[in-house]
């Protein structure tokens, strides 16, 4: 950590209105070079106390960089973690403006619902298998608040980890009837198939990348509780969206989520 705490907070207020704003802004090494995950992660802590001021509720956390593609495309090679709230759902059927964001993405992710806390260190896979009532398919809809979507890890946890807004699928299923590795996915984009791929790319396993966030938002003091959501992690890159576009995340045995912009 290299940051007084009144930087930190004025960081974090510069980072709130770009969101709220869509507005772009520098990356944040760029005046601060020698800013670190600590930093970042004490940023985007400041960043979640303004969104609960705001009146948003906490309701899960995110993994980011969890995938081959994701690294590839963002030439980050760490997962790191993001707080989702309440009012980032997009409700079934609702399209969502593309000017909201600054210049968002579609990823395909495995959201997985808690039905049982996970612990905040030595978190396994079967802990997370043992806590998770159902998974349901999701499309995240990420947002750089960076200018260029162009970000090193610090820089993108003091971001809340791009995230946006996010839809679930209506139907959950049991991981028990799932082979969650081969777990196959068509993120098709206006009728054409952008990308596929499988669960796998997730951390080897997407219960293994929930439990990656288990740990990660557990060294935050940040507990995984039953009633929250998790989403895994992009399955493939993520792919720029513009107004008319009709996303559609259409999952082997999950089901299908569409997400439609305008
Ligand atoms: C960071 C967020 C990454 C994922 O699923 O990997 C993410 C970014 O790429 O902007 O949500
Ligand atoms: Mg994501």
């Amino acid at each position: 950590m290299s940051l007084a705490q009144a930087e930190i907070e004025r960081i974090a207020d510069q980072v709130r209105a770009a969101q709220r704003d869509a507005r772009a802004i520098p990356m944040i090494t760029l005046e601060h070079p020698d800013l670190d995950v600590g930093d970042g992660y004490a940023i985007q802590s400041a960043v979640q106390a303004r969104y609960r001021a705001e009146g948003h509720r906490i309701i899960g956390w995110k993994a980011g960089l969890t995938s081959r593609a994701k690294i590839a495309q963002m030439g980050v090679d760490k997962p790191a973690v993001g707080f989702m709230t309440d009012r980032m759902v997009v409700p079934a059927g609702t399209p969502v403006p593309v000017a909201d964001h600054v210049h968002p993405r579609v990823e395909a992710e495995v959201a997985f619902v808690l039905g049982a806390d996970l612990p905040t260190s030595g978190c396994t896979v079967e802990h997370v298998l043992e806590a998770t009532a159902f998974v349901v398919p999701a499309v995240e809809i990420i947002d750089s608040r960076f200018e260029n979507f162009s970000f090193d890890l610090p820089s993108v946890i003091a971001d809340n980890c791009s995230t946006a807004r996010f839809a679930l699928g209506s139907r959950g299923r049991r991981l028990a009837e799932l082979d969650r590795r081969t777990l196959g996915v068509s993120l098709v984009i206006n009728g054409e198939v952008a990308a596929t791929g499988a669960a796998a790319a997730v951390w080897g396993d997407p219960a293994a990348s929930v439990a990656l966030v288990a740990e990660l938002a557990g060294a935050l003091g940040e507990p995984l509780r039953a009633g929250m959501t998790v989403l895994s992690g992009g399955i493939t890159a993520a792919f720029a969206v513009s107004p008319g576009d009709v996303v559609s995340a259409r999952f082997q045995d999950l089901g299908v989520v569409d997400v439609r912009f305008r």
